[in-house]
């Protein structure tokens, strides 16, 4: 690999050669990095820059928002609203979708996104992140609206996540493999650390909130228990657990490493489909993790297939090391 490419010579280059990033997409792919890197300056000041602790507002999920979950859906809408490449917004943090204002020009994109995933690991210094994903604006219409948001997982033209760790790395795809980029501080720019991510198919390590245990489904407890009873069960061998409550930061590993990672549908709130969101939270990590040779279900159907009924849907989740996925997803439904 070249050495310093930095993520605007990386985008301008997949413009270049193949013609798979269109000149809008590459601008707002910018502007959001630009975003993501104000967010982690937030993020590192921590207690120093006020930005810890609760905001005292509930979200249209009815979850008590942390100032930093409003503060980064701010910088995202702020940095794109301008800039022409996008028709509207929509967050995990916001009721229903922003649409850009007259005063701007409207692009043909639109963009969507957890500002702030991992809330609950803001105020103790654990990873968090941010998670979006870009889909095209439906032609035939003038105007937006929300239903133009309501598109299969399959139709994104770009997902990706910011991790704020010990290193902020940008993961991107825009259908063509998985690439990750870290942030040089001192250059003040996105730096391309690695291409073409590949997720093993086999895995020894699992993620889930064992917490939930005696709410789940018989599938998943199956799989877990297989798992538990290592080498003196039908697995035949030791798995590890790790659970980090940042969905971005537990998909990461995964990315870098393999593993499997799972929010099922649990009895807490049978009505609920599953605790993360489909537009937000789960298309977008299912098609990075796919594009790196991973596999993504809710425990039966794949996930980018699935057509989203409401902005704010929520569905279950297993996704990673294709085998253990694949076994998760004949667990529930055996032939
Ligand atoms: P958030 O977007 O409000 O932070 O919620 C989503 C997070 C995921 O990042 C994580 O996997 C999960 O919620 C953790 O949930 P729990 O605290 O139930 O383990
Ligand atoms: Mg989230």
């Amino acid at each position: 690999m070249a050495q310093n490419i930095s993520l605007t010579r990386y985008l301008v280059e997949q413009q270049r050669v193949d013609g798979k990033i269109p000149a809008q997409l590459r601008l707002l792919l910018e502007v959001v990095a630009r975003a993501c890197k104000s967010i982690s300056q937030a993020v590192n000041k921590g207690a120093l820059g006020g930005v810890l602790g609760s905001a005292e507002s509930e979200n249209v999920q009815g979850e008590i928002q942390k100032k930093l979950d409003i503060i980064a859906n701010e910088v995202l809408i702020e940095a794109n609203e301008w800039g022409g490449h996008l028709a509207a917004m929509a967050s995990e943090e916001m009721d229903s979708i922003y649409v850009v204002p007259n005063r701007y020009p409207q692009g043909e994109y639109l963009l969507l996104f957890d500002p702030l995933d991992g809330s609950s690991n803001i105020d103790v210094n654990v990873s968090i992140g941010t998670i979006f994903s870009v889909l095209l604006k439906p032609e035939g219409h003038p105007g937006v609206q929300e239903s133009d948001f309501l598109q299969a997982g399959n139709k994104q033209v770009a997902a990706g996540y910011c991790v704020y760790g010990p290193q902020t790395t940008l993961v991107l795809t825009v259908g063509d493999g998985v690439a990750m980029f870290t942030l040089d501080r001192e250059q003040g720019s996105f730096i391309l650390t690695q291409e073409n991510l590949r997720i093993p198919a086999d895995t020894k390590e699992f993620a889930i909130n064992m917490s939930n245990k005696r709410h789940w489904d018989a599938p998943v407890t199956r799989y877990i228990d297989e798992c538990l009873a290592g080498t003196t069960g039908p697995r035949d061998k030791d798995f590890n657990m790790r659970w980090i409550a940042s969905m971005v930061t537990d998909v990461h590993r995964i990315l870098m490493r393999g593993g499997i990672f799972m929010y099922p549908w649990d009895k807490r709130e049978p009505e609920k489909a599953g605790k993360l969101r489909l537009m937000y939270e789960a298309n977008p990590m299912s098609w990075l993790v796919e594009q790196a040779g991973g596999m993504a279900t809710n425990g039966r159907e794949r996930i980018l297939d699935l057509q989203p009924t409401k902005l704010h849907e929520r569905v279950a989740v297993v996704l990673g090391s294709k085998n253990e996925v694949e076994r998760v997803t004949r667990y529930h439904d055996p032939a």
